[in-house]
């Protein structure tokens, strides 16, 4: 948030593509033999009655650009549909209405709601939010949604509840990446209760003032704009109120690599590249990467007390 950066709209993302890292990135798949490369473009989303676009809350303004819709819409990570970054064509695959939603676990009364009922329950507004990938690119979207700390409001968890586990769908018929048993499907990411608490925390159901295209995790996903994107679980279909630490998908893949906190640090490197700067999507630009992403005022102190953590990977 404290990077005004010129916009340079007419680059195609492919061009900024820092090849190296991802590349770099599959080797942790190369040797569970997970390198095929889905070639697709980008679907589109559908317009929904009523609820879009939504008011934007005003206090999530950024000084940065925000990325190129199209940009955006074709540079995806989502593994279920394969380990390239065009995944587009093959996520437009996934029925996502209806869409059930699990809230289960330690809370006062189980419920399964359809995922437009939630939305419509829950309120929508609009958040112009970074996200930061591990692999080091940025970038800045509006995301639709609502804050996280509601659904769990209306969870009701009990006291016992110590961390939210979020699970993404396991349909390996629709999802080819599923079909590939070396990866520990279905992808689960989790967050402690105050994390979930934090304002930041969000749960994204739109983007760009529109139901969120296939790609970006329809119909929601999780934004941790303060953690690298790979938290940021696409396509929930269970929220679950658990007293251990869940398991994540990228620390079950590379527990050397990944963790469970993955607070984005540029002075804490990944231990096959530095996480300084960062390659900012849809431009030429390279910037500094941010302590906490630039949202260190907001979530620094949900971290006091746990310095023997391994908080930044
Ligand atoms: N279910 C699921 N969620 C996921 C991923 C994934 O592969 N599967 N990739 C993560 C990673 S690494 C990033 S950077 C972001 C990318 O979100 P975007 O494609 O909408 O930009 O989604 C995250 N959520
Ligand atoms: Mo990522």
């Amino acid at each position: 948030m404290r990077f005004i950066r010129r916009p340079r709209w007419t680059l195609p993302s492919s061009a900024e593509t820092p090849e190296a890292v991802f590349a770099s990135r599959r080797q942790v798949l190369a040797g569970l033999g997970a390198l095929a490369l889905t070639p697709a473009i980008a679907g589109g989303a559908r317009a929904e009655a009523g609820l879009f676009p939504a008011p934007r809350n005003d206090r999530f303004k950024l000084d940065r650009a925000l990325t190129p819709e199209a940009d955006n819409a074709e540079f995806n990570n989502f593994y279920e549909f394969g380990t390239s970054k065009q995944i587009a064509r093959a996520a437009a695959k996934l029925k996502t209405r209806p869409w059930t939603v699990k809230i289960d676990g330690l809370v006062e009364k189980p419920l399964e709601i359809d995922a437009e009922d939630l939305m419509r329950k829950l309120g929508l507004e609009e958040r112009l939010y970074r996200l930061r990938c591990v692999e080091a690119w940025s970038m800045t979207i509006p995301w639709t949604g609502f804050p996280l700390s509601r659904l769990v409001a209306l969870a009701r968890p009990l006291g016992s509840a110590k961390y939210l586990r979020m699970e993404t769908f396991n349909d390996p018929k629709v999802a080819v990446g599923q079909a590939k048993s070396w990866f520990p499907w279905p992808y689960v990411e989790g967050l402690t209760m105050a994390e979930a608490a934090n304002e930041l925390a969000f749960i994204a159901m739109g983007a760009y003032g529109k139901p969120l295209p296939n790609q970006h995790g329809a119909p929601l996903r999780l934004a941790v704009p303060w953690k690298y994107g790979f938290k940021s679980v696409k396509s929930i279909v269970r929220f679950s109120f658990v007293e251990e630490r869940p398991k994540t998908f990228w620390e079950a893949l590379g527990p050397g690599e990944y963790g469970f906190w993955a607070n984005v640090n540029p002075k804490v490197a990944h231990p096959r590249w530095s996480q300084a700067s960062e390659q900012v999507l849809g431009t030429r630009d390279r910037v500094p990467t941010l302590l906490y992403n630039g949202y260190a005022e907001e979530v620094a102190d949900l971290y006091k007390g746990l310095e023997g953590e391994k908080l930044f990977v």
